[in-house]
């Protein structure tokens, strides 16, 4: 007797998944925002502007998006954690454990819960492996994202890339900041760099710092701190957290202005 009542072929394999994928890219050339870097401040912000109902694209061009969680510190895979974002662990499902005053939290669990969180909400797409290499711009708006194929990018190919459209889109690139300086290269822009290790301090500016740098176009996260000079922070994500929060609130006031 057979395992499976009901054989998948090959030819039916590859038909699937061209026609899935193809339609969620062809879904993805309009949508509301793009959140480019599927980081804890991009998920984040994804996440909150998916719940409003705004059609969300999350890109990121490595194989696993959760950014420089999964690795925790030094490769111990804990993080630490305000008090104060307890509600947002508690909102993905996050366990945690308080000690001295602050949560800890399995590195792996945080990736993978708020990976898995944007990855299953019907209002986003999220793709993997693709690369944002430049920005589209129209009427001195930021309008979407010009991506290319992570693979392609890396072999170094000459293969013109596409584009995706969007009213405002998201730099949650982390220490690169890779679209506000993408922006820079066009437009007049004082960049900072990021500043020397502050926990304390790192975690206050990665909030303040979260902001529209043009129109159409917004940064959060680390990319926040490189673009203001904020300090870097080690292995505490509360800012992180609290950053994507701020950026969706921006961006939902900017698209419905
Ligand atoms: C598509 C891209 C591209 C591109 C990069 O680094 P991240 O985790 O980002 P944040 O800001 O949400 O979180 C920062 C945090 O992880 C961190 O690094 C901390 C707290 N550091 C402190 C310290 O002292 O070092 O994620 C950014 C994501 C990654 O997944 C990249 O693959 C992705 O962006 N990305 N995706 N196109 N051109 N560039």
């Amino acid at each position: 007797m057979n395992v499976f009542s009901q054989p998948v072929h090959d030819v039916k394999v590859s038909r699937l998944i061209l026609r899935h994928y193809l339609q969620e890219l062809e879904e993805a050339v309009e949508s509301d925002i793009i959140v480019t870097g599927a980081g804890p401040s991009g998920l984040v912000c994804a996440y909150t502007l998916a719940e409003k109902g705004y059609k969300v694209t999350v890109l990121d061009r490595r194989i696993a998006p959760g950014g420089g969680i999964w690795g925790g510190s030094m490769s111990f895979n804990k993080v630490i954690l305000q008090k104060d974002v307890a509600d947002i662990l508690n909102q993905f499902g996050i366990p945690y454990t308080e000690d001295e005053q602050a949560l800890v939290v399995s590195s792996v669990a945080f990736a993978s819960k708020l990976i898995f969180a944007a990855a299953s909400h019907p209002n986003i797409k999220l793709f993997n492996l693709i690369t944002v290499v430049d920005l589209h711009s129209t009427e001195n708006k930021i309008t979407g994202v010009v991506i290319n194929n992570s693979a392609i990018e890396m072999g170094g190919l000459h293969v013109d890339p596409m584009v995706l459209t969007a009213k405002a889109v998201l730099d949650s690139t982390g220490h690169d900041a890779v679209l506000v300086n993408l922006y820079s290269k066009r437009a007049k822009l004082e960049m900072t760099k990021e500043s020397f290790m502050n926990a304390t301090k790192g975690e206050e500016e990665v909030v303040r710092n979260t902001r529209m740098v043009a129109p159409g176009l917004f940064v959060a996260g680390m990319a926040a701190n490189n673009v203001d000079g904020g300090c870097r922070m080690g292995p505490i994500f509360g800012g992180m957290l609290l950053s994507g929060k701020k950026a969706a609130g921006l961006i939902a006031e900017y698209i419905q202005k």
